[in-house]
């Protein structure tokens, strides 16, 4: 496949209700998404960036500014046979991780089509429709959690994940445990507590969790392993796994016990499939996590959930959950709790057209 152009939008994308998360509060995405050109066809991908550096420290300027200024210009006329090929040209780099992720994971869709196969296939996965659950915001009460709880167990959801932050931990994970006994439950601090903090996250314990994800810092697996000493409930890193070496130093420490993989947090489809081989070999369950992303990112998502270890509920809710219009064709919705893998070439969306150019705010193109 010979690069020909690149092009780079971001997008506006208005988001159906507040999501509040203990870094804040998040109403609309400000979505980088790249379209590679090559022999006659269209590879896609979105970056899981913010435009602030709150869960991590890459930003949407600051991507474009590499992406568009740098990074783009040196892939651009040059021929890649493989996805391996192509991750070796960005391999130099350091960090930026979610940049990267974005050129790779638009490869690997051109790659996907020119091969007519769709993705999943690929990448050598053996299912062809991912549990889900949902992830729910920080709410003003217990009962407007519940509720929403309510909602997506109606809806079939076989997990419920509960945002939580200091001062409100306990009080909403009693009510919905309370309200279903049987439910895969578990919570997301965001990285908003520290060991000082220990009591309240062993208050949780009492709870059935099915993991508590990232209660410490982004960036130290030390003390989180101390704290998977300190509680019977296993933790689930996110935030602080960025790679295959983050993932064997944590599972080595054990600072986990589960892994939440974002495959937009951690450079690509390539090194995704590598910290899926190492859990396997581990034993510690996978998970596919979320950036409430659009149909792009999340078709990357549900195909890379179709790997073996991808054991436990992944984030990948239904598209209309967080669009009033998303930027494809194809509704990406949960049916029973399953969400189904798109079976076109590639990630197997078609863009819609009139959306995309409706939410654009920036684009650029570059060239050979
Ligand atoms: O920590 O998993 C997270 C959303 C934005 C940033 C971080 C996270 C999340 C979610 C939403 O939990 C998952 C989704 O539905 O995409
Ligand atoms: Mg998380």
């Amino acid at each position: 496949l010979t690069l020909e152009a690149a092009e780079l939008r971001v997008l506006d994308m208005p988001i159906r209700f507040a999501f509040e998360t203990s870094f804040g509060v998040m109403r609309r995405r400000y979505v980088p998404l790249l379209t590679l050109r090559a022999n006659g066809l269209e590879g896609y991908a979105e970056g899981v960036m913010d435009h602030l550096p709150l869960y991590r420290e890459e930003t949407v300027p600051g991507a474009l500014a590499l992406l568009e200024g740098q990074l783009l210009p040196r892939l651009l006329g040059r021929s890649f046979a493989t996805p391996e090929a192509f991750a070796l040209a960005l391999a130099p780099y350091r960090g930026n991780r979610m940049a990267r992720a974005l050129m790779e994971m638009a490869f690997w869709d051109l790659w996907a089509k020119h091969l007519g196969l769709p993705l999943w296939r690929v990448l050598g996965g053996v299912r062809t429709g991912i549990p889900v659950g949902v992830s729910l915001g920080i709410q003003a009460s217990a009962q407007a959690t519940v509720d929403l709880a309510a909602d997506s167990v109606a809806q079939g959801y076989g997990r419920v994940k509960l945002k939580i932050k200091p001062g409100w931990d306990e009080e909403p994970v009693r009510a919905v445990r309370e309200a279903f006994p049987g439910i895969q439950l578990t919570v997301d601090a965001n990285s908003a507590y520290t060991l000082a903090d220990t009591a309240a996250l062993q208050a949780l314990d009492a709870y059935g969790l099915k993991y508590i994800e990232q209660p410490l810092a982004f960036d130290d697996l030390v003390d989180h392993a101390e704290l998977q000493r300190r509680l019977r409930t296993p933790i689930c890193l996110d935030e602080s796994i960025t790679s295959v070496a983050d993932t064997r130093k944590a599972l080595t420490l054990g600072a986990a016990r589960v892994i939440n993989l974002k495959v937009g947090r951690v450079g690509g489809h390539l090194e995704a499939r590598r910290i899926h081989d190492l859990t396997l070999a581990f034993g510690v369950p996978l998970w596919c996590g979320g950036m409430v992303e659009t149909g792009v990112g999340r078709a990357h998502n549900i195909h890379l959930s179709t790997l073996e270890n991808f054991t436990l509920p992944g984030d990948t809710s239904s598209a209309s959950r967080y669009w009033d219009h998303d930027i494809i064709q194809e509704g990406l919705e949960v049916e029973g709790g399953v969400m189904p893998v798109p079976e076109g070439p590639g990630i197997g969306v078609t863009l819609d057209r009139e959306v995309l150019e409706r939410v654009t705010r920036q684009q650029t193109t570059v060239r050979a």
